[in-house]
């Protein structure tokens, strides 16, 4: 038998729709809606229906902007640092933003995101700096169906 550890019988509840397309975030979604008390990330029906109506196109902007708040979040420590940007754009754009931008034009273009979001200065965004941003971007909703599983 090959040996490549299936452990595909003993999956938790898989609902159709989380396979598929490869959504670089959806590991992230998973681990943030994941009620599981073991921390894997495995998704319940209830936590899915959560994901569902955060997701859905009925949700207020503010609602979908703490949702992709802690989406970006990767560290987890409650504030959008550079190491959180670049991470987030590279999960937007695939991983072969390094083959399209140089390091020097990716540092720029973080060095940007910050300085426009970053209204007190202290080098990161806050929630609600992230907030006062989306509310500028009326396209915000349709980024954030990138997100969607
Ligand atoms: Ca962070
Ligand atoms: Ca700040």
């Amino acid at each position: 038998v090959g040996g490549t550890g299936s452990s595909g019988l003993k999956k938790e509840t898989h609902i159709s729709g989380f396979s598929g397309t490869a959504n670089p975030f959806k590991e992230r979604i998973c681990k943030i809606f994941s009620t599981s008390k073991t921390k894997n990330g495995s998704i319940s029906f209830e936590d899915f229906l959560d994901i569902f109506s955060a997701f859905s196109k009925s949700a207020p902007v503010s609602v979908k902007a703490d949702y992709a708040f802690k989406i970006m979040d990767f560290n987890g420590n409650g504030v959008l640092d550079r190491q959180d940007v670049v991470k987030s754009i590279t999960c937007m754009t695939g991983n072969d933003v390094h083959n399209i931008l140089t390091d020097l034009e990716m540092t720029m273009i973080i060095d940007m995101i910050i300085e426009e979001t970053d209204m007190d200065g202290d080098g990161h965004i806050n929630l609600g700096e992230f907030h006062h941003i989306v509310s500028k971007m009326p396209d915000f909703p349709r980024y954030y169906e990138i997100l969607r599983l």
